[in-house]
């Protein structure tokens, strides 16, 4: 390591004096004009672990849903993961260092981790539209060659394709080819396989109108439409050509405010769907010709979509791969008693954060993740995913019709990351396939009222939970009075959890009425700035 460079350029990245920021949920983000040098910083851990690892490593520059002026990075791992939690801890440490600290602490990393400095390595970045980005991109870049590693810079991608570069480059292009090109082919020809099998010739159901929230996803999907267009045609809405990006518009906007985005002209019973700012989350939904009202179709009824029509063909096949869901506590009760009562299959709740999920979904032959937020994918272990391309060849008709689809499945799914376009061909794809209407999919559950609330407190860190975030343990006494609320209503549920993303504690309720949903909500807040140290004025 050579330390003197490495001081000389960090110089060139100083760090702000006292400024103290935390690798969370989805990596450190903040205003952008606070990020240079975590930016250079995180070029040099990038190294540090493509070392460790002898693996190629992704650095994302984005703030995925938060406002323009905000930014952010974030590590992906060799098999297209997040980065492993006691490198977030490096991560924290090194970005925070002050400026003569900063070696030592580089130093110390090496020795915890044990790097061989000799060994090569290999960084991909990738960065989203925001007007802040090339410049944090370029600071990425000139902390990667601080310390001897070699780059590729893919530019503009989504999130999601970023994630696909990192896991192709580490399988040695098995997975597909570590090209954006890649890319569009795997899951464009995946995808007109899929539809050519629909029966009908399905016409009335393969428009689809896509709010891009002004940010890549318009870029990115405007390439790649002509490859799938036989199967779908898309109409973008908010593609960046005017409006700002996540303002009033995205997936976030919608599911949060359970309304349109602003930007898109609806008419009823049009299939519509939002990407957040950096494409890897996808909510659907529709206006009701009969009660003219706004439908939300979210994660959890893509979720159960898709492992519906995964149980069906699997049942088609004859084979007992195990197929389990995993949701996080905001996962609506009715969604999963859908999943448990009616379709029976196993539905396991995680931490929220797609990390815990994707963890948790490693555990199944085929573990199908989805947030509520429409962050999600469905991993094929490599054994089921063995044993269906075997069944494509050697079956009776029917069994491979059914395994031939799966194949075409596997490869339509994004195995490293959740990606709004991926998941948007799959659920197109299956529509097509079970000649469905968005009210037909839409029927499958009714959502039970809920509501989403924030309190401020002065420190959230008081509120600790437990059971997948479904209970607080601390402080005292705040699960008890939750406990009594919850009784006041029926079929209610309610949680509290500190944000990993804001400074405020989220409250969710449900009932089975939306004024229940809200007063329980309002209730609980006041719980919890009674009980956690509220600030400001009372919820
Ligand atoms: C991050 C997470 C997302 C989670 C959200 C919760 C990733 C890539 N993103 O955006 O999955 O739903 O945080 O935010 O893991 P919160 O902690 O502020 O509620
Ligand atoms: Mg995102």
């Amino acid at each position: 390591m050579d330390l003197d460079a490495i001081t000389k350029h960090s110089a060139l990245h100083a760090k702000p004096n006292g400024l103290i920021l935390q690798y969370g949920t989805a990596g450190f983000r903040s205003k952008a004009e606070h990020l240079d040098h975590v930016m250079f910083r995180m070029g040099l851990l990038a190294v540090l672990r493509s070392k460790q690892t002898k693996s190629t490593i992704g650095v994302m520059v984005t703030a995925s849903h938060n406002p323009e002026e905000d930014n952010g990075v974030k590590l992906v791992d060799p098999l297209g993961e997040m980065l492993a939690p006691s490198w977030e801890e490096h991560a924290t440490c090194l970005v925070n260092a002050e400026e003569q600290d900063m070696q030592r602490v580089l130093i110390d990393i090496s020795e915890k981790e044990a790097v061989n400095l000799q060994q090569d390595a290999f960084i991909v970045i990738g960065r989203d539209t925001r007007p802040s980005s090339e410049k944090l991109a370029q600071s990425v870049v000139d902390g990667v060659t601080a310390l001897g590693g070699q780059f590729n810079d893919y530019g503009l991608l989504t999130t999601p394709q970023l994630h696909y570069m990192v896991y192709c480059r580490n399988t040695s292009g098995q997975y597909g080819k570590a090209t954006i090109e890649g890319y569009y082919q795997k899951l464009s020809k995946a995808f007109v396989e899929l539809s050519k099998q629909a029966s009908g010739n399905g016409n009335e159901y393969r428009s689809l109108k896509v709010d891009c929230a002004n940010g890549i996803g318009a870029l990115k999907l405007r390439e790649m439409e002509h490859y799938f267009s036989q199967g779908l045609s898309v109409q973008l809405f908010n593609d960046g050509t005017e409006g700002k990006l996540n303002h009033l518009c995205g997936a976030d906007f919608v599911k949060s405010h359970q309304t349109p985005p602003q930007g898109m002209e609806m008419k009823s019973n049009e299939r519509c769907c939002s990407f957040d700012g950096d494409a890897d989350r996808i909510v659907y939904y529709y206006l009701d010709d009969a009660d003219g009202h706004f439908h939300l179709i979210d994660g959890d009824k893509i979720a159960t979509l898709i492992s519906s029509f995964l149980k069906e063909l699997l049942l088609e096949i004859g084979e007992s791969l195990n197929v389990g869901v995993v949701q996080t506590a905001y996962a609506n009760g009715s969604s999963t008693r859908y999943l448990e009562e009616i379709m029976k299959v196993p539905v396991y709740c995680a931490k929220t954060g797609v990390k815990h999920l994707h963890h948790k979904a490693q555990v199944f032959d085929i573990g199908v993740y989805f947030e509520a937020n429409g962050h999600g994918t469905v991993l094929f272990s490599k054994a089921a995913e063995m044993k269906i391309k075997q069944l494509a060849n050697d079956l009776e008709d029917k069994k491979m019709k059914a395994a031939k689809l799966l194949e075409n499945i596997i490869d339509l799914f994004n195995q490293a990351v959740g990606d709004a376009i991926s998941n948007m061909l799959v659920i197109e794809a299956i529509l097509t396939l079970k000649g469905w209407t968005v009210q037909q999919w839409d029927a499958l559950y009714t959502d039970l009222p809920n509501r989403q609330l924030k309190v401020k407190v002065s420190d959230r860190q008081v509120i600790s939970t437990t059971d997948a975030e479904r209970q607080a343990v601390t402080p005292p006494g705040l699960q008890e009075a939750i406990n009594d609320l919850v009784k006041k209503y029926r079929l209610s549920r309610a949680f509290v959890r500190p944000s990993g993303t804001e400074d405020v504690v989220r409250v969710y309720a449900e009932a089975d009425s939306q004024e229940n949903a809200d007063n329980l909500a309002h209730e609980v807040s006041l719980a919890v700035y009674r009980l956690a140290g509220g600030i400001g004025e009372r919820p």
